[in-house]
């Protein structure tokens, strides 16, 4: 390569480079709410799976119960998924239909 296409060749790398980091890389876990999963299961999960203090745990529940949804936290696309992934065992497991998203962002 000469020293024009080498300067070229840069310049097409760190672009792209740029355009890479501009892809969002966090996803944000969202629960949403319902008639049947029962208040204190949620304020549990929140604590167990979301890392809240049982007086953020609570607001946050509260928050979904009558907005009808909340972003419990922002990971990673990997973790996000196993949040969500979790959500589904525990509720099952109790019988609860509780529903969780992924948002990107
Ligand atoms: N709405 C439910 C009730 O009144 C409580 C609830 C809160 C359910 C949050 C789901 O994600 C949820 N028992």
């Amino acid at each position: 390569m000469n020293a024009r296409e080498t300067a070229q060749t840069s310049d097409i790398i760190k672009e792209r480079a740029k355009e890479k980091s501009k892809t969002p890389n966090t996803y944000k876990v969202i629960l949403l709410n319902d008639d049947y999963t029962t208040m204190e299961f949620v304020t549990s999960l929140l604590e167990k799976l979301f890392q809240k203090n049982p007086a953020e745990a609570f607001r946050l529940m509260m928050k979904i119960h009558t907005d009808g949804h909340a972003v419990c936290g922002t990971y990673t696309y990997e973790v996000a998924e196993t949040k969500v992934a979790l959500v589904y065992d525990n509720a099952k497991k109790e019988g609860f239909p509780l529903q969780a998203k992924l948002e990107e962002g």
